[in-house]
């Protein structure tokens, strides 16, 4: 297990702690492993290069230095064009809903099927190094190794996308990412060029809705939805298709930032999905999603109003339900972030018998892109054989050979081609073997897109109006954020003309928060947009948020003599709802509570700000509190907390740093006074709902 490997590393670093004196170190294998060059010369001095003398010009002859210097200098490959930040884990899909009369697609064959997966999450728009809380789509991607073949399933956090076609792909990424002349903003979409294109492209408005509300700032991977985006074929043994649209539902509730959290926790912890996955996994409590399928036949999709190839629009969950067909767990966190993560190669042509491909446009293009991106990424056609990207479930055998970085001839002796007469190799199987579905197609060869294309603003409106009023006010603060950040004014009133098609108090909230003098005129529209779309409640994340505090953290900021009862009185409260209380002390080593008792501290007050923390409690020490009110980040610890809607217990000796914290008669029932036999249950159990948002909507 890579996190016992990871212990006794630590064990061992503290064996080699102390440095030898006045030398330099130097560990000798003594009958352990020994240090060898790639050809597997064994190493005598890996500390100093071969030299003429000391000092002396290092010799060209020093094979040791300049091999592993040489290694050293190759050891990147080029970034992800697109979703270059990413973080990966190996998991097991489990099938609960028997498919076979729809589909011949190995996983779904049999209740309880299991079948091993790896999931790649992402940003799309920053670079690898970019922080997670940026705003952004998060990609969900997850490669099945079925029985049949490997399945990629490269989808979204979000079930729509910018463009309806494949070709407009460069200039949409072109324009997000940083400017070609300066090189920045880095992860962020507010700038000039992505909205002066989006502004250009009203297909784009249903996805702006999404990318600008708290989808795009989710609290973790583990709290967020996948969407596989496009309408794909189910395909059964008879050859009948069906429909399908695939959804990731997370155990844990549809779970976000706020904006200014989000900001703040790009500071505090730029790695803040991937450490929280890392924890996840390696703490016991592994993320689960369950797999749930939109099924339908050319009939639904005829009668629907909008064309279900275009992947600007969804079907309605309160339309067309989504059925659970099983469950994925990530219980694995990988070995090597290079060797997996790095160089799980998705590619949306992977598919198997039974799952087939429709001619929505984008997945079209797609589907060359992603097999040639992996070659320039990857460097060789026998990408295929790295671990990570080989199928596991079934054996490969073909008459594909060598190529750069070749690890293995499958078939071994003389025959290298097929049909051969020498009755040997592997052969075709018309039967069992993958075949397309025979789907008739007429047409003249144009350049266009259909007219059933052409309605871009009336599901943009439906996902507005499905939001909470604090859902909406986000989305317009997003969109005053961002604009704020373009400096051509052309651009911001342009935007605002198509929010006119979208919601006019929306336009209107936007415009005059932009400081925008006069309204233009909304935005000529193919299609005027449908007032009608009833509210679908399934797309807000408040109306669909956890039902348990399971799986969250209490911050716990206090400070030397605080109450051990009330301590303890947390801790355990918020392990009966199966969440943890992290302690933030002034100095790491940690506090004595008024028991005597000591607590190491998890976090120092100024590492350890409370947009960490899903809820806080202060409870400082009686004689203590005071000096630690006088740090400037327990004041920030608090004044944030508030300010992003986070329940807070108060214990009794609190008064000065809610002082300090400027909340002096401001604390309202969010906030929980705690003290000798108060309800500490009962502050937890709140804290189930995600944020106490009444104190947003009284500002
Ligand atoms: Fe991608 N996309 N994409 N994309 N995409 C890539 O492939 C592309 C689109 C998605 O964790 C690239 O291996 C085109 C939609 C994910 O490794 C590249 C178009 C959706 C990932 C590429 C789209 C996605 C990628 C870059 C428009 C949601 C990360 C590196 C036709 C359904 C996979 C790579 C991982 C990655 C092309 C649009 C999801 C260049 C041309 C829509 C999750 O091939």
């Amino acid at each position: 297990m890579t996190d016992q490997k990871r212990a006794q590393q630590t064990d061992a670093e503290h064996k080699f702690s102390d440095q030898p004196e006045g030398g330099e170190y130097h560990q000798h294998a003594e009958g352990g492993e020994r240090l060898t060059t790639a050809q597997g010369v064994t190493i005598a001095d890996n500390q100093n290069s071969l030299r003429a003398g000391a000092p002396g010009p290092t010799l060209l002859e020093d094979f040791v230095m300049r091999e592993k210097i040489f290694h050293f200098d190759h050891e990147r490959i080029p970034e992800r064009v697109v979703h270059a930040r990413g973080f990966g884990a190996h998991g097991t899909f489990e099938c609960t809903k028997d498919l076979s009369d729809i589909t011949r697609a190995a996983p779904f064959q049999e209740v309880s099927k299991t079948t091993e997966t790896f999931v790649r999450f992402s940003t799309v728009a920053g670079s690898k190094g970019s922080p997670d809380l940026a705003r952004d789509v998060r990609g969900f991607a997850t490669k099945f190794y079925t029985d049949e073949g490997n399945w990629d399933l490269v989808g979204n956090n979000i079930p729509v996308f910018f463009i309806q076609d494949a070709i407009k792909f460069p200039d949409l990424i072109h324009a997000a990412k940083p400017e070609p002349d300066t090189g920045y903003p880095q992860a962020q979409t507010a700038h000039d060029n992505f909205w002066d294109y989006i502004s250009l492209t009203p297909e784009s408005m249903h996805m702006i809705m999404w990318v600008m509300s708290d989808r795009a700032i989710p609290r973790s991977f583990s709290t967020m939805e996948g969407f596989g985006v496009h309408t794909f074929r189910f395909v059964n043994r008879e050859g009948k298709s069906t429909f399908v649209k695939f959804f990731w539902k997370p155990h844990m509730g549809l779970q976000s930032k706020t904006w200014n959290e989000a900001l703040k926790t790009n500071g505090a912890d730029p790695d803040r999905h991937r450490r929280i996955t890392w924890e996840e996994i390696t703490g016991g409590m592994p993320p689960k999603w369950d797999l749930c399928v939109q099924l339908f036949d050319q009939d639904f999709a005829d009668r629907f109003d909008f064309d279900v190839l275009d992947p600007t629009k969804i079907i309605p969950e309160e339309d067309l339900p989504p059925e659970k067909v099983g469950t994925m767990t990530l219980d694995r966190v990988v070995d090597n972030f290079f060797a997996e993560t790095e160089q799980v190669a998705f590619c949306t042509q992977n598919v198997v018998p039974g799952i087939d491909f429709t001619d929505d446009p984008l997945l079209q293009g797609r589907n060359f892109s992603y097999l040639d991106t992996q070659l320039k990424r990857l460097g060789s056609p026998n990408f295929t054989k790295i671990p990570v990207n080989a199928p596991k479930g079934c054996p490969v055998a073909n008459y594909q050979q060598d190529g750069h970085m070749q690890t293995e001839q499958h078939i071994p002796g003389r025959i290298n081609y097929e049909p051969n007469g020498w009755g040997e190799g592997p052969r075709e199987d018309p039967l069992e073997g993958y075949t397309s579905f025979p789907q008739t197609v007429q047409g003249e060869k144009r350049r266009l897109r259909p007219e059933s294309f052409n309605d871009h603003y009336s599901q943009a409106r439906q996902f507005y109006i499905s939001q909470t009023d604090v859902e909406q006010n986000h989305i317009r603060d997003a969109l005053v954020f961002e604009l704020s950040k373009c400096e051509m004014e052309a651009v911001r009133v342009r935007v605002v003309s198509h929010l006119l098609n979208i919601d006019e108090g929306l336009a209107r909230g936007v415009a005059d928060l932009l400081g925008i003098p006069a309204m233009p005129k909304p935005a000529p529209a193919a299609q005027p947009t449908r007032q009608d779309l009833k509210e679908s409640p399934a797309l807000s994340i408040v109306k669909n948020g956890p039902d348990s505090f399971k799986g969250r953290v209490i911050g716990l900021l206090t400070s030397d003599g605080a109450d051990a009862d009330l301590l303890k009185a947390l801790k355990d409260a918020a392990e009966a709802e199966g969440a943890k209380v992290k302690i933030v002390a002034p100095k790491i080593g940690g506090i004595t509570d008024s028991a005597g008792t000591h607590h190491p501290a998890d976090e120092k007050v100024d590492g350890g700000p409370s947009v960490l923390f899903d809820a806080v409690a202060v409870i400082p020490g009686q004689g203590t509190a005071d000096d630690l009110a006088k740090l400037p980040a327990t004041r920030d610890f608090l004044a944030d907390a508030f300010a992003h809607c986070k329940f807070i217990a108060l214990g009794g000796a609190a008064g000065p740093v809610t002082k300090a914290a400027g909340l002096d008669g401001q604390l309202d029932s969010g906030c929980f006074p705690l003290g000798a036999g108060s309800d500490v249950a009962g502050f937890v159990k709140a804290c189930r709902d995600l944020r106490f948002w009444d104190r947003e909507r009284a500002n």
